[in-house]
């Protein structure tokens, strides 16, 4: 009964974890751009933004007014590493389906085209292309506090690209290990289980062979008693 019950909650979390997927974008890797630079994501798919030295952030505006942060929009804050990916990474649910026009508010480099949109219009003028060219000239800034997301250790993702087919690995990958820890916690219980009764069987007989102890010499009398009798007849 527990190893089925483990093995249940165990299928359900891979599950539920399933239908979210994840997203690594890669802020500064090769000058002032994130990569990828567009994204479509669903509700409850996470972006994670991984940090090259430069010292970057990744920060909400609206389409309109590139370069400066939307009110209440989502902001890591400056983010430094001195080399590879930094120790820690920005990651923020996405919580609707409407473009999330990110940039990076370090001074020079929204104006440079660092920027990326998550989710952009699937027509008309609202463009990753446009955002940028309305950029030029813009100073660039971004809020201290952390908002709509959290800095968390970094997980880093496959070096190189890091574009959304290494995140589809690495959820493979994710969705492997969970069943693996699913057969492995099924594995777990039956061997406790199998230990459990284990246990109980030698310390049942064990208990049994104290209480009473001369009941199993009772077979070996009744059969020492026709050999006997034949042994001595
Ligand atoms: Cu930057």
């Amino acid at each position: 009964m527990r190893s089925h019950a483990l093995l249940s909650l165990s299928l359900g979390a891979l599950a539920s974890s399933g239908h979210a997927a994840t997203f690594d974008v890669d802020a500064g890797e090769h000058g002032f751009s994130f990569e990828p630079d567009t994204i479509t994501a669903a509700v409850g798919d996470t972006v994670n933004v991984h940090f090259y030295p430069g010292g970057h952030t990744a920060t909400q505006s609206t389409f309109d007014d590139p370069c400066f942060p939307m009110s209440g929009g989502i902001n890591s804050g400056v983010v430094n590493s001195n080399s590879g990916q930094a120790s820690m990474m920005f990651s923020f649910r996405v919580n609707s389906t409407d473009p999330i026009w990110m940039y990076c508010g370090a001074p020079g480099h929204c104006a440079a085209g660092m920027a990326f949109v998550v989710n952009p219009p699937a027509s008309g003028g609202s463009t990753l292309a446009a955002y940028q060219s309305a950029s030029s000239g813009k100073s660039g800034s971004a809020p201290s506090a952390v908002s709509g997301g959290v800095l968390v250790a970094n997980v880093e993702n496959d070096e190189g690209d890091g574009d959304n087919s290494s995140s589809a690995s690495g959820s493979a990958t994710a969705a492997q290990s969970s069943s693996t820890t699913a057969t492995g916690s099924a594995a777990a219980a039956s061997t406790t289980t199998a230990g459990g009764s284990t246990t109980d069987t030698p310390g049942s007989a064990a208990s049994s062979n104290l209480k009473v102890g001369p009941a199993p010499l009772l077979p070996l009398l009744l059969l020492a008693g026709p050999a006997a009798a034949w042994m001595f007849s």
